[in-house]
């Protein structure tokens, strides 16, 4: 039985090739310094859009076409659709995936028949792993979809609500370990608030730390070692998210001693609802040591919401890759495509050509950022801007050994600035380009 008839499996053609189911750039094998491409990227395809995108949108309902959906959403149908999601990846060469408890399984009549529920479908996925070698690289639990949420999970007025998520991350922890997850992923959902006149927001976020301790204390008892990930986004659903950002997060990490733990996982769509670029909130992480996997998406810069799109962008591949590379690349994290096809693309051939398309965007994106590593053209650049900082006073402040008197004495002697260059940002942005056309 085959889900995707139509393809047998993507492979590598080179750039020349015309065939819309092949990769022009994504070669798994290929060495880009010192790494494979497989190494470097670790895609990760998401269970959620891609085997539960329904297409619905606030004006309309689901559109999407999937023959091998069955009339009621139940165990044996959602045990279907993990064979058909594990023929997808091994198809398109795409080693992890991720995916929330409740896109996996129906939730039952009371919390005890919903785990088991998740129990039957975890058995199918690890027969599926063990058949075709697809890793798991990060689990999560969906505490924002259910109307018990609708005040936040961890950060509900309600501590039933709160006790509830308890119950559900400590299942989906077990379930994650089950299946040898490297990584477990809280983002907000609905953790934040839309009016702060009947929010004690201190208390909020106070519980937000607890609970994140008690899934660590939770994970260490059973032995769970994979990396946890923070995943920030400004807002949706919540006006006020409290995981706006990389900066937000990590200050809320260290605020409450949990930043030994827990690392970012980024993601691009919402670096943009944020008002950042994604290689701004990559840089930000990873300056600090907070960097550890990545969301791969785009939005769209005339909607302003998280449209999800599949990234195609080479440019901004380019960035985040050029980052990434700086920094050593992933350890436990990966590249997990947090994205769907639109509405319209309602046909199952159509998640083919989104994932080739970003797989490829990103492939292209890892050899240009190589290609200008390797020439040194920009750090050059960048290291004579900063030049004055090497020697002298500069180096001087650097190592400590100045202070607010002596540095008044030195410019009281000095008169006033020498030395400022010009930014030349166009320079740079052309220097770019030339590695792109
Ligand atoms: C929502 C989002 C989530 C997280 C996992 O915007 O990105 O799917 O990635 O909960
Ligand atoms: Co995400």
């Amino acid at each position: 039985m085959t889900a995707f008839p139509e393809v047998n499996q993507v492979v590598f053609e080179g750039p020349q090739s015309k065939n819309p189911l092949a990769f022009r750039h994504y070669n798994p094998t290929e060495v880009v310094e010192g790494k494979t491409m497989a190494e470097h990227f670790r895609f990760s395809a998401a269970f959620w859009h891609t085997m539960r995108g329904s297409g619905a949108d606030p004006f309309g309902m689901g559109t999407m076409c999937r023959p091998w959906e069955g009339p009621v959403d139940d165990v044996e149908n959602a045990c279907k659709r993990v064979r058909v999601f594990f023929e997808f990846c091994q198809k398109m060469q795409i080693p992890f995936y991720c995916f929330h408890d409740r896109d996996v399984a129906p939730e039952g009549k009371n919390l005890a028949e919903t785990n088991r529920n998740l129990d039957e479908v975890v058995k199918i996925f690890k027969e599926e792993q063990e058949r075709t070698g697809i890793h798991l690289l990060w689990g999560t639990a969906n505490l924002f979809g259910n109307p018990r949420y609708m005040h936040g999970a961890a950060t509900s007025c309600n501590a039933d609500s709160f006790a509830y998520a308890a119950a559900q991350v400590k299942k989906a922890l077990e379930v994650t370990l089950e299946l040898g997850g490297q990584g477990y992923t809280f983002w907000g959902g609905r953790e934040g608030y839309t009016c702060l006149w009947n929010t004690d927001m201190k208390r909020e976020v106070d519980h937000l730390a607890a609970f994140m301790h008690m899934a660590i204390d939770y994970a260490k008892e059973i032995g769970f070692q994979g990396q946890f990930y923070f995943e920030p986004k400004p807002k949706e659903p919540t006006k006020h998210q409290y995981d706006f950002d990389s900066a937000a997060c990590i200050n809320f990490l260290r605020a409450y001693g949990l930043q030994d733990y827990v690392k970012m996982n980024i993601e691009t769509n919402h670096a943009t609802l944020a008002g950042h670029s994604i290689e701004h909130e990559l840089e930000y992480a990873a300056m600090q040591g907070f960097l550890g996997s990545i969301d791969a998406n785009t939005g769209d810069m005339l909607l302003g919401w998280d449209t999800d799109q599949f990234p195609t962008d080479i440019y901004e591949t380019t960035k985040i890759m050029l980052c990434l590379l700086k920094y050593g690349g992933f350890t436990t994290g990966g590249l997990n495509f947090d994205a769907k096809v639109r509405r319209e693309s309602f046909s199952p051939i159509d998640l083919f050509y989104a994932h080739i398309g970003g797989m490829d965007a990103f492939a292209k994106g890892l050899k240009v950022a190589a290609e200008i590593r390797k020439s040194g053209e920009l750090q050059q650049m960048v290291a004579e801007r900063y030049a004055s900082w090497e020697t002298g006073i500069g180096a001087e402040i650097e190592k400590g050994t100045q202070n607010f008197k002596t540095l008044s004495e030195y410019m009281l002697a000095k008169g006033d600035v020498e030395g400022i260059v010009s930014g030349h940002q166009e320079l740079y942005e052309n220097v770019v380009n030339r590695y792109l056309f």
